[in-house]
């Protein structure tokens, strides 16, 4: 794909939203609104790389309240013609159809390879991968089974729904402090992630969320990994001009 003049490529991801309270997550949703209005004036593309909603199931007719100003946001840049893409999270993987249909934005459950203006990118979430993790990655795959999606729609939405939000807070309180600091290149696991990639494949850029830390990272003379960090604490995003990608803050 080619980025015209003047235009740029956007990455964020980890919203979060919906926690920790409807009066708190309203005022990080017009936060990320007014940002996407002001990439609006000189967006190519956007991605938002996952966990846009720190719980989201989508029923066979129903989807969760709220949340109508993010989403209303992302219809208007799709209907005025910007292209974006959206990755799903650990926390919000459930989705069946509604952002394609409704906002004509394709969803990913799997990390994908980009290239624009002659720059590779691999993008994705970043859950599950890397060596180690192995109790997440077997949730991740009974969460991920057709039966069990099947079965959860069949819990009526208002208990379903609570139980999902005790787990996801339950999850996020296990993360300890050690989490928020870089744990250096040997032991962060997309560090490791990407220089097996780098193995088999050239990439320009890794770029992924999950991590909640702003990450930059020079793989060797030709690659770098970013993490986007996230809306909760950092406000941090990644933009591609044409000819390089950087770690911005908002
Ligand atoms: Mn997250």
């Amino acid at each position: 794909m080619h980025i015209p003049a003047g235009k740029k490529v956007y990455f964020l991801s980890d919203f979060h939203l919906g926690v920790p309270d409807h009066a708190s997550s309203l005022v990080r949703e017009k936060k990320i609104v007014a940002f996407l209005e002001r990439a609006k004036a000189d967006a190519a593309t956007i991605f938002i790389v996952g966990d846009l909603f720190d719980f989201w199931f989508e029923y066979r007719k129903v989807v969760p309240k709220g949340f109508v100003r993010i989403l209303g946001k992302l219809a208007e840049l799709t209907d005025s013609g910007i292209p974006v893409h959206f990755f799903v999270g650990n926390h919000d993987m459930w989705m069946s159809g509604y952002f394609e249909k409704e906002l004509n934005i394709p969803v990913y459950h799997e990390s994908r390879v980009f290239e624009f203006n002659g720059k590779k990118l691999l993008v994705g979430h970043g859950d599950g991968l890397g060596p180690g993790d192995h109790g997440y990655k077997t949730i991740k795959k009974v969460f991920r089974n057709p039966l069990s999606k099947f079965l959860f729609g069949l819990i009526p939405p208002f208990f379903g729904i609570a139980l999902a939000e005790y787990f996801s807070k339950s999850s996020r309180a296990s993360t300890g402090e050690s989490d928020e600091k870089f744990l250096g290149e040997e032991n962060e696991w997309l560090i490791l992630y990407c220089r097996e990639k780098l193995k088999e494949h050239a990439y320009d850029y890794f770029v992924f969320g999950h991590r909640h830390l702003p990450i930059d990272f020079q793989l060797n003379e030709k690659s770098r990994y970013i993490n986007l960090g996230d809306w909760i604490k950092y406000d941090s995003y990644a933009v591609l001009d044409g000819t390089a990608l950087h770690l911005k803050f908002n």
